[in-house]
């Protein structure tokens, strides 16, 4: 095997033994089949909506910590074979087949751009939004990856990949909010209730709403972990009231939180990290995550919804969790939100009282150096807002921090994905400033990435035009020198460094 793809990669190279993330060399190299087959059949065929959305698909089981089960990504080899047809095309070669070190770089880079984009045009699929354009551009990229094409056409498909990571973003935004309202401020309740519960992880809100629904009289209460706290920002999930609170903290410390948690555990996407007997025979995976041996709750059929009654009847078994901790997160800091917020955001920057924005969003990992992000958020002086998405917040979201005036310091707009929303927000905070460039508002980004769906943040805000953007804990081992050089000279992209030095830095707007 050999991946590297992820910020833990072994040595910040690759893997080669087995994944750090407990990623099997079977089902690794099963996994790069797929890729291949996938290349395959954007070479031979032209996507419609049955091809596009097994494409997305296909993409989503290959992203980090979502998928481990190698009779799963098997099967859906066969099927890619099928679709494909009988073909004359060459066989698409590996990734380290590739000789030359800057185009391996793009195509890989370009890869794990499409695999976010796969991630998010998966879970608007579910909630029927899709657009051709988003399966025009993956099959297009995938198919280049598989050509011979300059390091010039590569980039311009990298960029173009960000533009699509914009749409697909605001496609999910669209399907997120058009079904379960716009985020609303919420006070999350982190304690634990006296009934028996369901732990529910992962980033696809639809598992979550139809569990809810057939939930509602068993006298149970349902709990978010991780990338599901946003969850209860919506009005058409928060108004269950058995949706009783969050519990626990960032994908990577399951084993003792799960462990805890006493109740089944409903993984509906990554991060799934190696299952342990602690809590082996109450875990379910479902969509596009899964894992050897771990019950999956089936697909829906003809539109009818998952049938959630085997977690729902195992659930009233099991005694209620151990409390973690007690206390309440804030959040729901969305793009509409915010804006409610602008004229006192704007008054604010006028005083003085806010000197500077810092987008913290992306992923959280189980690394020390991840304690640069802590560190980060807890030396930033007390005029600057956190603007925050996906799992990374959880390195500062409980921490102390206060608020400026009424608007607290760390202001949460979701998951991953609702990094968009702080791409929507600081674009109107450039009109509301009148500045021609975004990057001459008091902005500074210090992005946290773990998986692909971050690379596919990050080129979107790149797309968007935001510069000197800092990206850590380490930058992508499949970036080669003259990739991160190319990136470095054009758009200002620079590895983290140390916090304090970072710190003062982004003050200065550096
Ligand atoms: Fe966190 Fe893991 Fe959200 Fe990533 S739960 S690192 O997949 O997508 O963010
Ligand atoms: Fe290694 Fe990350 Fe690939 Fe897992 S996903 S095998 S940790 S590079």
């Amino acid at each position: 095997m050999f991946c590297f793809q992820c910020q833990e990669t072994a040595k910040n190279t690759g893997c080669t033994l087995g994944g750090v993330c407990g990623k099997k060399p079977e089902t690794a190299n099963r996994m790069d089949e797929l890729i291949r087959q996938l290349k395959l059949l954007a070479l031979t065929r032209k996507p419609d909506r049955e091809l596009g959305l097994f494409a997305v698909q296909s993409l989503f089981m290959t992203i980090t910590n979502a998928n481990f089960d190698e009779a799963r990504i098997a099967a859906q080899l066969e099927r890619a074979k099928e679709l494909t047809g009988p073909t004359a095309a060459r066989a698409p070669l590996g990734v380290l087949s590739c000789e030359n070190e800057d185009i391996r770089s793009l195509r890989e880079l370009l890869t794990c751009g499409l695999k976010g984009i796969a991630a998010y045009a998966d879970h608007a699929a579910m909630l029927g939004r899709e657009d051709d354009a988003v399966y025009e551009f993956v099959f297009r990229a995938l198919a280049a990856t598989a050509q011979e094409l300059s390091a010039g056409e590569l980039i311009a498909l990298v960029l173009e990949c960000g533009n699509i990571a914009v749409k697909t973003m605001a496609l999910l935004d669209e399907a997120n909010t058009g079904t379960y309202g716009k985020p609303q401020v919420t006070r999350v309740k982190t304690g634990v209730g006296k009934r028996p519960g369901i732990l529910v992880s992962g980033h696809d809100l639809r598992d979550l709403k139809e569990l809810l629904e057939q939930s509602k009289e068993a006298g149970i209460d349902i709990y978010t972990h991780s990338e599901m706290l946003p969850a209860h920002y919506y009005p058409e999930l928060k108004k269950y009231p058995h949706l009783y609170g969050n519990y626990g903290n960032a994908w990577h410390r399951q084993n003792s939180e799960f462990a805890a948690f006493n109740g089944p555990i409903l993984m509906t996407t990554n991060c799934i990290t190696p299952v342990q007997e602690s809590y082996r025979n109450r875990i379910f995976t479902t969509g596009m995550a899964g894992y050897p041996g771990i019950p999956h709750i089936a697909d829906r059929k003809d539109g009818c919804p998952k049938d959630f009654s085997a977690i729902i009847a195992l659930a009233r078994t099991c005694p209620p969790p151990t409390p973690l901790e007690d206390g309440t997160i804030v959040g729901g800091f969305a793009h509409d939100q915010v804006l409610a917020l602008a004229d006192k955001v704007v008054a604010a920057v006028k005083s003085g009282a806010i000197k500077r924005f810092v987008v913290m969003a992306g992923c959280d990992g189980r690394q020390k150096t991840r304690e640069y992000f802590t560190d980060v958020a807890s030396g930033l002086p007390e005029g600057t807002v956190i603007l925050t998405a996906g799992c990374a917040k959880y390195r500062y979201n409980k921490l102390p921090l206060g608020d400026i005036g009424d608007i607290p310091r760390v202001l949460d707009a979701g998951q991953c994905n609702d990094s968009y929303s702080l791409a929507v927000i600081a674009l109107k905070l450039r009109e509301a400033f009148d500045l021609d460039d975004v990057n001459r508002l008091p902005l500074s980004f210090d992005i946290a990435w773990y998986e692909q769906k971050a690379v596919a943040v990050l080129l979107a805000l790149l797309a968007l035009g935001f510069r000197n953007i800092r990206l850590g804990p380490t930058l992508p081992a499949f970036l080669s020198p003259g990739v991160a050089k190319i990136l470095a000279e054009t758009f200002g992209l620079k590895p983290t460094a140390e916090a304090k030095a970072d710190t003062e830095a982004m003050m200065q707007g550096k």
